[in-house]
């Protein structure tokens, strides 16, 4: 490749295939390591380091090192939120490096890298880099009558945590990144972040832009590798002492079992069924775009996604014919192509999950009103699909899916909208569309999901909390929530003679 090609392609020169344990590349893995894809064309265009248990050790010690280490330890808080305030500053001067980067591993559309990895990420960093400065503790009144003449002074101090284990999906590889790293750093802990083996481009950048930033060697590290090397190997390490983990609900409760075996603190954010419910007293042309972006918005990939669309029935057909046609006139292609309007699938294993999911819901009888094929072309493309009719049954309207494919059913009345919604093993997320305060207010209430949009879908802030009901998972990321999964909140007990 000539040097100029490189310049053209800033992501190009951005790709790196080591590791950073304690301040340093590293490039020292097991085996013969694994390559990256391109999902919009299927071309390897990089390789990654697997880290064995021996590398994971080196990770852990590291970030325990600098757990300890005064240069961390002892830093104001208001030395951690300058840096998080200056890594926030060098993500978006490296956007268009990281957007690039994203679009060209990921396959998503190159301005959602630009919007949501780099500019959202930055976003979420300021935000956490405030509460650095705002973790108080509080005064007790407490009422201890024993012995006679001893007064108490009670207090609680949150402290760290330790170091933290974060292992993050592929569907949003660097903004996910941001929200275990950022609160993490907030509070003082130290991390050992294993990205996805699809997408582990971005994060080893932004451990090295965390450098840069000025963060101490060993307070942010990146370790690549597989779930079950890799990733395994982390959550059973001994010197870990809290996981983060956003990915399937499968994996997410194998990790939640083995952190009860040392008792490491976890959270969870996992998989999703999340139900879009269209009322009919609803704007229908809002409410067909909104259903459609809910779906569709970064090919499906996404655990909030409105996979499950509930109409009421007067306009039921109304509603799925515009979702069908909005589908069906998607542009399909690569994320750099501006013109695009969804990417491919992440991987080829993905792809072969999606597609098979769309054979399943043909083979169970339900009617395909847009897309149920492959894309065009070499990458891992699926059409935009919407089936109709689903029985709530179906497997297709019961486990996650995670692509473009939508079912949709009608519902009667109100109560039956929340049964169907409610049907469910998940509860990340709901949308209700509709005109009518009072039904939209007793709605809320009802509906088990951690997040509930009204005339939205899938929007979040860094203020809001963000997790799941029921199997979607356990903890809160985001706002002071998020900051409090961190802590330990120790209380502290002083004892002195009375004045009296
Ligand atoms: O997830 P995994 P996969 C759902 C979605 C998708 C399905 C499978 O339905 O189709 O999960 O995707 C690491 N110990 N979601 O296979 O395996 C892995 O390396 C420790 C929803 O990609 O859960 C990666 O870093 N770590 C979800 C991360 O876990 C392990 C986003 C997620 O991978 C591990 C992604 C192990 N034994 C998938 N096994 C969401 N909530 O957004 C895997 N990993």
């Amino acid at each position: 490749m000539s040097v100029s090609s490189v310049q053209d392609r800033p992501e190009l020169s951005a790709i790196r295939e080591h590791m950073i344990i304690d301040g340093k590349p590293y490039t020292t893995g097991v085996g013969q390591g694994l390559p990256v894809y391109d999902p919009a064309t299927g071309s390897v265009i990089a390789r990654q380091l697997e880290a064995g248990p021996a590398q994971v050790d080196e990770a852990v010690a590291a970030a325990r090192r600098a757990f300890n280490n005064a240069a961390w330890r002892d830093l104001p808080p208001v030395a951690r939120e300058r840096l998080l305030l200056k890594l926030a500053d060098l993500v978006e001067q490296h956007g268009d490096e990281l957007a690039r980067l994203e679009t060209l591993n990921n396959g998503k559309l190159l301005f959602l890298s630009h919007g949501l990895e780099v500019g959202a990420g930055a976003q979420w960093l300021r935000y956490m880099a405030g509460w650095a400065t705002k973790i108080s503790g509080e005064t007790l009144n407490v009422s201890i009558p024993f012995p006679p003449g001893v007064n108490y002074q009670a207090y609680t101090r949150p402290e760290p945590v330790g170091v933290v284990a974060a292992i993050v999906p592929w569907n949003f590889p660097l903004l996910m990144a941001i929200w275990k790293i950022a609160p993490a750093v907030a509070t003082g802990c130290t991390v050992v972040l294993k990205p996805a083996e699809e997408t582990p481009l971005t994060a080893i950048r932004l451990a090295e832009l965390a450098l840069e930033a000025g963060f101490p060697p060993g307070v942010i590290n990146v370790i690549t590798g597989r779930g079950e090397v890799t990733g395994a190997a982390l959550v059973a390490h001994p010197d870990v002492d809290k996981i983060a983990f956003t990915g399937s609900t499968e994996v997410g409760k194998l990790i939640g079992r083995q952190a009860m075996d040392d008792m490491k603190r976890v959270s969870l954010e996992l998989g999703g069924k999340s139900p879009v419910i269209i009322l009919d007293d609803c704007d229908i042309e809002m409410a067909v775009q909104g259903a459609a972006g809910a779906i569709f918005f970064n090919q499906g990939q996404v655990c909030t996604a409105g996979s499950r669309l509930f109409v009421q029935k007067g306009i039921y057909d109304k509603v799925v014919a515009g979702v069908a046609e909005l589908a069906s006139a998607m542009k399909l292609g690569s994320g750099f192509d501006p013109a695009t309007q969804i990417g491919p699938m992440v991987s080829a294993r993905h792809f072969q999950r999606v597609m098979d999911y769309i054979d399943i819901g043909k083979a169970e009888g339900a009617r395909v009103v847009a897309g149920g094929t492959r894309g065009d072309g070499e990458g891992y493309f699926v059409r935009p699909t919407v089936f109709a009719d689903v029985s709530p049954d179906a497997r297709i309207a019961r486990e996650e899916i995670f692509g473009p494919v939508v079912v949709a059913a009608s519902f009667d009345s109100d109560d039956q909208a929340v049964a169907l919604a409610n049907d469910t093993q998940f509860g990340l997320g709901a949308s209700i569309w509709s005109n009518d305060l009072t039904r939209v207010n007793q709605l809320i209430p009802r509906l088990q999901a951690g997040t509930v949009w009204v005339n939205t879908h899938n929007m979040l802030d860094p203020h809001m909390p963000f997790g799941g009901y029921k199997q979607s998972g356990i903890g809160r990321e985001h706002g002071r929530a998020a900051i409090d999964m961190y802590l330990e909140k120790k209380s502290v007990c002083i004892a002195y003679p009375s004045a009296r």
